[in-house]
């Protein structure tokens, strides 16, 4: 196919050992927060993306292919949803999603950085949508890390981590300390879930992460899908219960009203993503 010439003048790219991964467009915001480099692109693909210590986290037209991902096999699948944490998702994304369920009644969200959410509100506001003043929508700037090592036990019925990759700020969302508070705040049939990086660009902290939840929790299990714009375009969710694999059994009677509005997620696509462990990561967390 013939490339069509590109009516921009720059490229934006994140670069991830010998590769870059990148998108035609030009930078709208670059700047420093206490905790990180914050920039904001206009791209010709995907309209107005986010990147923290420059890597992609979201953009406009490409950020259900994540957020959906996250929530929804959480969320269609806890025995309850009346109280759920979000830890990171300054940019609202994964709120948006968490309260299209009608029986949350509360949701905590602990966001490190505010200059994330401010500048999300201001530049992705269709990310966040209608999150930031919904009743049920608590937010809190503070270290998700001492949020869940203070918080009182059995109090969550989902937890969603949605950090930035595990350099920065984020590093401590993904050790065995932290996962093991998630595990005491989280109640019985509830579920804990969180981004776990590409199988394909970053093998060894992915199966990490799945080991080290398979040592804390009961259960847990990584289901594959596809987000373009990140490293390799190939990504990685990780979930985890308590007494059965309960994210393995989503609620139909949940599920109707929330999958007629998705892009990517429905139960079929559930289903299939958690069946599609390569070979050699299965072999791997084998051994
Ligand atoms: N390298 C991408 C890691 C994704 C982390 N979270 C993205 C934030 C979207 N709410």
């Amino acid at each position: 196919m013939k490339n069509p010439s590109i009516q921009t003048s720059d490229w934006i790219d994140e670069y991830q050992n010998g590769v870059r991964y990148g998108l035609a467009g030009k930078v709208l915001l670059d700047e420093a927060s206490p905790f990180q480099q914050i920039t904001i692109i206009e791209s010709l693909r995907y309209g107005k993306g986010l990147l923290l210590d420059r890597c992609w986290m979201t953009a406009e037209r490409q950020e259900k292919h994540y957020h959906e991902c996250l929530v929804h096999p959480a969320l269609c699948s806890a025995q309850q949803v009346n109280r759920v944490l979000i830890i990171g998702g300054g940019d609202g994304g994964t709120a948006r999603q968490c309260l299209r369920y009608k029986d949350i009644k509360h949701l905590d969200m602990v966001e490190i950085d505010k200059r994330v959410i401010e500048i999300s509100q201001q530049y992705l506001p269709s990310i966040g949508e209608g999150v930031w003043t919904d009743p049920r929508f608590h937010l809190h700037i503070k270290d998700g890390i001492s949020w869940a090592a203070n918080a009182q036990s059995n109090s969550y019925d989902v937890i969603i981590v949605d950090g930035s990759d595990p350099t920065g700020p984020a590093t401590g969302l993904f050790n065995k300390t932290f996962f093991k508070n998630c595990r005491r705040i989280l109640k019985p049939g509830g579920i804990f879930a969180t981004q776990s990086e590409s199988p394909e660009a970053f093998p060894q902290i992915h199966m990490d992460i799945v080991r080290i939840l398979r040592e804390v929790f009961d259960f847990a299990d990584p289901l594959y899908g596809c987000v373009p714009m990140y490293p390799s375009g190939w990504w990685s969710w990780s979930f985890a219960s308590m007494q059965s694999p309960l994210y393995l059994q989503p609620l139909s009677s949940r599920a109707a009203d929330i999958s007629k509005e998705c892009e990517i997620w429905s139960i079929r696509w559930q289903k299939g993503a958690f069946q599609t462990m390569p070979a050699f990561i299965e072999r791997e967390l084998k051994k």
